[in-house]
């Protein structure tokens, strides 16, 4: 290949990749303190239409990532620098972010292989030699940024997805499979603490009667407002969750049965004194039956069958009480 043809297929490949690039938002560091290695490293990502911060040598770089706690998608180092040369910054670096999170690229003068073993073994995720082509670089780069940014969307995916699992959509409460993953931890830290914590079990009062004569919309809109309601009742470390249909649970940690017996009457008068607007021309009033149980040593479990079974006694004493 004439020489011109190859910088033809480079600038072309180059072309591609800047336009792939541009739809990014990835930022790249960049650590060598060779200024010129800097200018070649800065003037490369620029063609690419990449963000990057320099530093000098490691430690500076380590700082400020660590101090910022800067989000980059890639750091490019040098391996020889004073101070803190760049096998040393990606052992300090693997302490705080993991490969994936923050891939590191060293380049060195080196081919040792002993000492490019230790340079991958102790996390880097690629090495190259610094007499690289750009193209080489840029391949390497791109494999890594690839990387980053996957893991960075499945991370994102991960947790929205978890949110969803954990939150009951009509509602936004929380609900059962975020109660169970937060249990064992309020009863461990009762138990530790040899503080009660509390269950209230709420059930709204002739809820069928709602669907029946306003529809299913209308009872839709009544378990919102009583969830907003019971929400609003709630302390910050209280996990308040729709617990079923027209059921809905407070974790009250912290909480004794006198204090979640009070807690239980307020919302209990809340909700009765509420008028929910079902449309412009009607509102009603709703009610709730609650069953409260507390303890210390005792299972959430435990508690919340007794809590349950003091519901049945609410509701068998007409309703709209607390029973504990
Ligand atoms: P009680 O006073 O004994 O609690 O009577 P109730 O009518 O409230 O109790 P029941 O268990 O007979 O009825 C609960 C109803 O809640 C039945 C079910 O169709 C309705 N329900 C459950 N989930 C939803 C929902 O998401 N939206 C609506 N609109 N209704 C629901
Ligand atoms: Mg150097
Ligand atoms: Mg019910
Ligand atoms: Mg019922
Ligand atoms: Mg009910």
């Amino acid at each position: 290949m004439y020489k011109s043809d190859k910088d033809t297929v480079i600038k072309y490949i180059n072309n591609t990749l800047s336009r792939l690039m541009a739809n990014r938002t990835s930022l790249a560091l960049i650590c060598d303190d060779s200024s010129i290695s800097r200018r070649v490293l800065s003037d490369m990502l620029k063609t690419q239409n990449i963000p990057y911060a320099q530093f000098a040598n490691g430690k500076e770089a380590h700082e400020s990532i660590v101090e910022h706690n800067i989000n980059a998608d890639i750091l490019i180092s040098d391996f020889e620098m004073p101070l803190m040369n760049g096998l040393d910054l990606t052992r300090l670096l693997r302490l705080k972010y993991d490969k994936f999170e923050l891939p590191i690229l060293i380049l060195s003068g080196s081919s040792n292989p002993a000492l490019i073993a230790n340079i991958l073994k102790f996390g880097a995720n690629d090495y190259i030699f610094k007499e690289f082509s750009m193209e080489e670089l840029l391949t390497r780069m791109n494999t890594l940024l690839d990387h980053s940014r996957l893991f960075k969307e499945n991370t994102l995916l991960l947790q929205k997805l978890e949110s969803a699992a954990m939150t009951d959509c009509l509602t936004t409460m929380y609900n059962r499979n975020y109660f169970h993953a937060n249990v064992t931890h309020v009863v461990a830290s009762a138990k530790r603490e040899n503080q009660p914590y509390s269950i209230l079990l709420f059930d709204i009062d002739y809820f069928k009667k709602v669907n029946d004569t306003y529809g299913h919309d209308a009872g839709d809109t009544v378990l919102q407002i009583i969830a907003q309601e019971i929400l609003s009742n709630s302390r910050e470390a209280d996990i308040a969750c729709r617990w079923g249909g027209e059921e809905f649970l407070i974790l009250a940690p912290h909480c004794s049965l006198a204090d979640a017996v009070i807690k239980a009457e307020n919302i209990r008068k809340n909700i009765e004194s509420l008028s929910i607007k079902l449309n412009e021309t009607t509102s009603i009033k709703i009610t709730t039956s609650i069953g409260v149980s507390s303890g210390i040593e005792t299972s959430a479990e435990d508690l919340i069958k007794t809590a349950d079974s003091y519901l049945y006694i609410a509701k068998e004493r007409g309703r709209n009480c607390v029973i504990s």
